[in-house]
């Protein structure tokens, strides 16, 4: 069945950055997934549709009401349990409640994965200061940053996260290849790409990938993402050395790196 993601969002038309363009909304179009958009002004119950009011303690900023988020999630679940979705199931493919917050864990690869295996994500996303406390505990909801650098909310977060998430679903890509040999899902740094010409303004493609001996060329791309990882990204080599040595044929490569133009 095709996942659906759920957002909780006070601005759910930014999404079409998602939902209108690219790979994403082709996906969408597609139905290899389902998006919907939760706007808690619409679980307001005032007159003034307020969905922010001043931190206790005091302090700047706002925080976002406990009510109006508590009401679309518990709409959210009723929808998933119509569905016929075990809400309160333990196995990976269980629904997951996702806070997209500075003080979640950071978002990579693995977590991608980790949550592509939910038949049903909910994404809060919140603005201000943050959504009051309670609403996370009561629904049990995980936290998930993507980085450490400061935005304005977690809108732009939920879509990084959705991007991810989107285009690994079977048929998303036109090249069913492109996904398992992504950079991160090799564990290594892509190779530098070219196309035409074959001169730019004085600088020409290297000349393995003319050559048309593609042993050849699979052996320069490998050498390539190798070394590039080495110098630009150490850390992710170790972590790749940590799951399996290199073989021979990467290590003569990693070595003769940067001998070859
Ligand atoms: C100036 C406000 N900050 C006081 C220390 C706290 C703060 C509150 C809310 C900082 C950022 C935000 C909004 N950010 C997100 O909602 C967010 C986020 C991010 O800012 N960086 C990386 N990942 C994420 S996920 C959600």
């Amino acid at each position: 069945m095709a996942p659906r993601y759920d957002v909780i969002s006070l601005f759910p038309e930014a999404f079409s950055a998602l939902t209108q363009h690219g790979v994403s909304g082709r996906a969408l179009q597609k139905g290899l997934a389902e998006l919907k958009l939760w706007d808690p002004r619409a679980f307001t119950l005032d007159p003034y549709r307020t969905v922010d009011d001043r931190p206790f303690g005091g302090g700047p900023g706002m925080v976002m009401l406990a009510e109006p988020l508590d009401l679309a999630m518990t709409a959210v679940k009723a929808e998933w349990r119509r569905a016929g979705l075990d809400v309160e199931g333990t196995t990976a493919s269980r629904p997951r409640l996702i806070y997209l917050s500075p003080q979640g864990r950071v978002l990579n690869q693995t977590r991608v994965e980790d949550l592509g295996q939910a038949e049903a994500l909910l994404l809060l996303c919140g603005r201000y200061e943050g959504v009051d406390e309670r609403v996370l505990t009561r629904h049990a909801v995980e936290e998930v940053s993507i980085g450490d650098f400061v935005l304005s909310g977690g809108e732009l977060p939920a879509m990084v996260l959705l991007d991810a998430l989107i285009r690994r679903l079977p048929g998303a890509l036109g090249n069913e290849q492109s996904a398992a040999e992504d950079s991160f899902a090799t564990g290594l740094l892509d190779c530098p790409h070219y196309t035409r010409p074959e001169v730019y303004l004085g600088q020409a493609v290297p000349e393995v990938l003319r050559s048309g001996n593609h042993a050849a060329i699979a052996r320069w791309r490998l050498q390539q993402a190798l070394g590039r990882t080495a110098t630009r990204r150490p850390e992710v080599l170790e972590r790749r050395l940590a799951q399996s040595a290199l073989s021979r044929e990467e290590k003569e490569l990693l070595a003769s790196y940067g001998d070859t133009p």
